[in-house]
Formats: structure tokens, C-alpha cells, sequence
């Protein structure tokens, strides 16, 4: 095993070195098997492909609580008394595990960074702090900021929403947090800013103003866009849908629902969507379809890759491995001219049942393997004529004439009406799906 240094005073994760490339003979359970960062493919290198980022909250905080008992794992960097002191041992954690799995990327929320405190003056110095630190963490290690976000769900104070929260001084609390997370990701260099309106929604709606509520949150992310833009941020505001959980119905539902959003508030030249693959599937779509949603609306902005459990409703957060998701995701990524300024960010945890120390590696070397397949896989595909010419034969009939006049919106009803008395009754094209079923597996299950 290779060595690798590790920060700080203290080796959280010791007899782990930097991950290998070792390719797909490998057995080893710490060795990447298809995610080699310089291999190039259709032109760009994995790296530059994928992206990938380490979330802070599940890989650091989350030790297994579930709501029937507490968590399983012990991690020694949340021991001792004082907050900070873990903040910082949690940071130099965080900054060995990202350098020795070779991710170029990490995402927090402030309150993972820094512990909250008792007032808005003592979180917003705790994050100064905590963000000092990360930078210089950044510095030493060459790691980079995907994105930030504020964490306006977990405080009790949140319990009826941020921005769409009906009482006032709550909303205003909600912009102390979202500012300071906006400095903290500007001063750390953050490509992206995440809004996730965890609980901004509904429990009932005889208590709620919805139509105010929706005008509220607009209002807020305007503010937050101007607000950002004038400290100098230039990267790209995002929201992530997800339909319910924590509230019965959440505003941000799905990729259509925030793309008519953002273009009825005039916010979808700021903001595109961040879709995470388990909140696709709670809105009872596809991981592919709202990130087809997305990219047909040029808002394809990142994901937080993970997946659900088929069997249950709600949001597992488990790590990516099925193959298909992968596949499917990668190509609509490809057909989209790549991820832009966003990633995919391991928005995923440890079942509660996984506790060595070297099950987050593991985790996280699965989730890569698995999009880097996904990546070599859906660039055959996408370069593959039968699947190529399928969609482009499918539509031919409005490539020229009648069809090409339709789509210019030059045919009214009756011009149509006038066009099928004309012809004859259209024949039966087949749409070849289990054609193209049947070469995605022949392709993923070719060599790589
Ligand atoms: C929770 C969300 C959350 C966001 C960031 O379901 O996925 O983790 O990504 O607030
Ligand atoms: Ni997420
Ligand atoms: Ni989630």
C-alpha cells in the first residue's frame, strides 16, 4: 500500500494509504478498478469527467442513528468536551480521508463545518474560523470547493422552513445563515451554492399559505443571487429538488417543477438544479428522467449521486453501485456536453450496520468505480450508430415539409386536418425499445 501524508497531528484513518488505480485483475478492496483519474475518454480525462466530491455531513457526522436507536461507528475525532476542538479534528479528518481517496472535490453545510453555538455572533465567528482553516487545509492539499450550503432544516427553529417560513424573524435568521455560508463559499473558492429546501413545504395545508409562502422563497433566492453576485461569487446557484421527507410535500418537487420555478421568477439565468438520484425516485421518476428533465432545460447544474432502496419510500442515501442508474445517468450527462462547473458529490452514507473504519473508503471507491464504469460504458453507447440514429430516424418525419413546417408552428388544426385527409392512414414505425435494451447490456457487459 502506498504512503500517504496526513494532516494535522493526528492519523484518523492509519494502515490506509493514498488509493491505487490497480485496475480491473484487482481484488483488492482498496484499490480503484476502473476509476483512473488521467485515462481519457471522448477527450476529456475521468477526473475532468466525474468530478467527484466527498460530502462533509454523512461521511463526518453520521454514525448510524436511525430513529430506533443511536449510532454504531465511533469516530475519535468527535471526542472531548469543546465543539471546536472537534471541528478541527473533524477538518484534518476530513482533508486525510479526502487526499488519500484521491477525490478533487469536498461539499459542506456551515453547520458541519463549525458548530452552531449560542448566538448568530458565535456561528457566524465559528464559521470564520472553521473556514480559515478549511482554506488553509485547501491550500496545502490542492482540494477544491464544489459547493456550500446553509443548513436551514436541523435547528428546531427551522421546524416550519427557512425562506418559507410564515414567521418573519425565522425567514430573517435564514438570511444571517444563507449570507454567511455565501462568505464561507466565496472565501473558499466554492464553484457551486446548493439551496436543498428541506422544509420548505407543507405539513398541512390548513395552516399554510402556499401561494404566499412560494413568493416568499422567491423573493429570498433573488436576494441570495444579488446578494452573492455583489461579494464577487460567479459560479452557479442550485436548487435540489425532492418531493416530500421531512414535509408531507415539499415546494422543490421534482426537475420540472423547479425549472417552471426558476423560469416564472426569472431566476434560470443563476440557478440550475442539483438532482440526486434518491429524491428522483421519491418523486416517483427515475434517477434519468429528472436528469433528463434538467438537461432538455439546459439546467442540468450537478448531482448528489447515491441511490434509494427499491423496496421503501423513503431517502436511503445508500452508495451508487447499480450499474444501470450509472449508465443511464452518464448519458445523459454526455449528451449534455459534460457536468460544467458542477460534480458528482457523494451524497450518500454508511448503512448503519458498516462500522470498520475503512468501510467510508470502500463506500466511496464502489460509488467511483461505478460512475467510472458508467462513464466508459455511456460513451460506447452514446457513439454507438444503432443507438445514435434511433431517436434521429424516429423524428425524421419532421425534418422536412409538413413536419418541418408543424415544428416552425406554421400548421394550425385546420392545415393539419387538411394534411391527414390528404394521406393515408399512417403506418405502425416500432419503437425498438427492447432493440436498444439489448445492446446497453451487450455494451456494459463488453470489456472495458
Ligand atoms: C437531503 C439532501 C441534502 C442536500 C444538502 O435529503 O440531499 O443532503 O444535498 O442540503
Ligand atoms: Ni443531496
Ligand atoms: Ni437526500
Amino acid at each position: 500500500m502506498s504512503k500517504s501524508p496526513f494532516i494535522g497531528d493526528t492519523e484518523f484513518f492509519p494502515g490506509i494509504g493514498a488509493i491505487p488505480f490497480e485496475g480491473p485483475g484487482s481484488d483488492n478492496p482498496l484499490a480503484f478498478k476502473a476509476y483512473d483519474a488521467g485515462r481519457v475518454v471522448g477527450g476529456k480525462t475521468m477526473a475532468e469527467h466525474l468530478r467527484f466530491a466527498v460530502c462533509y455531513w454523512h461521511t463526518f457526522h453520521f454514525t448510524g442513528l436511525d430513529p430506533f436507536g443511536p449510532g454504531t461507528r465511533h469516530y475519535a475525532w468527535n471526542d472531548g468536551a469543546d465543539p471546536m476542538d472537534a471541528a478541527r479534528r473533524r477538518l484534518d479528518a476530513a482533508f486525510e480521508f479526502f487526499t488519500k481517496l484521491g477525490v478533487p472535490y469536498w461539499c459542506f453545510h456551515d453547520v458541519d463545518l463549525a458548530p452552531e453555538g449560542g448566538s448568530l455572533a458565535e456561528y457566524e465567528a465559528n464559521l470564520a474560523a472553521m473556514v480559515a482553516l478549511a482554506g488553509e487545509r485547501q491550500s496545502e492539499t490542492g482540494m477544491k470547493l464544489l459547493w456550500g450550503t446553509s443548513n436551514l432544516f436541523s435547528n428546531p427553529r427551522f421546524m416550519n422552513g427557512g425562506a418559507t417560513n410564515p414567521d418573519f424573524e425565522v425567514v430573517a435568521v435564514a438570511g444571517a445563515h444563507v449570507k454567511a455560508a455565501l462568505d464561507a463559499t466565496v472565501a473558499l473558492g466554492g464553484e457551486n451554492y446548493v439551496f436543498w429546501g428541506g422544509r420548505e413545504g407543507y405539513a398541512s395545508l390548513w395552516n399554510t399559505d402556499t401561494k404566499r409562502e412560494l413568493e416568499h422563497m422567491a423573493t429570498f433566492l433573488r436576494q441570495a443571487r444579488d446578494y452573492g453576485r455583489s461579494i464577487g461569487f460567479e459560479g452557479t446557484f442550485l436548487i435540489e429538488p425532492k418531493p416530500m421527507e421531512p414535509m408531507h410535500h415539499q415546494y422543490d418537487f421534482d426537475a420540472q417543477t423547479v425549472t417552471g420555478f426558476l423560469r416564472h421568477h426569472g431566476l434560470a439565468g443563476d440557478f440550475k438544479l442539483n438532482i440526486e438520484a434518491n429524491h428522483a425516485t421519491l418523486s416517483g421518476h427515475t434517477f434519468a428522467h429528472d436528469l433528463r428533465m434538467s438537461a432538455d432545460a439546459g439546467l442540468l447544474g450537478s448531482i448528489d449521486a447515491n441511490r434509494g432502496n427499491a423496496q421503501n419510500g423513503w431517502d436511503t442515501d445508500q452508495f451508487p453501485t447499480d450499474m444501470n442508474d450509472c449508465v443511464q445517468a452518464m448519458i445523459v450527462v454526455l449528451e449534455a456536453g459534460g457536468l460544467g462547473s458542477g460534480g458528482l458529490n457523494f451524497d450518500a452514507k454508511l448503512r448503519r450496520e458498516s462500522t470498520d473504519p475503512e468501510d467510508l473508503f470502500i463506500a466511496h471507491i464502489g460509488g467511483m468505480d461505478a460512475f467510472a464504469r458508467g462513464l466508459l460504458i455511456a460513451d460506447r453507447v452514446v457513439n454507438h450508430p444503432r443507438y445514435r440514429n434511433l431517436k434521429k430516424d424516429r423524428y425524421a418525419s419532421f425534418d422536412a415539409g409538413a413536419g418541418a413546417a408543424f415544428e416552425r408552428g406554421e400548421l394550425g388544426l385546420a392545415a393539419l386536418r387538411d394534411h391527414a385527409a390528404a394521406a393515408t392512414e399512417p403506418g405502425r414505425i416500432s419503437g425498438k425499445q427492447e432493440l436498444v435494451e439489448n445492446l446497453i447490456n451487450d455494451l456494459m457487459f463488453a470489456e472495458l
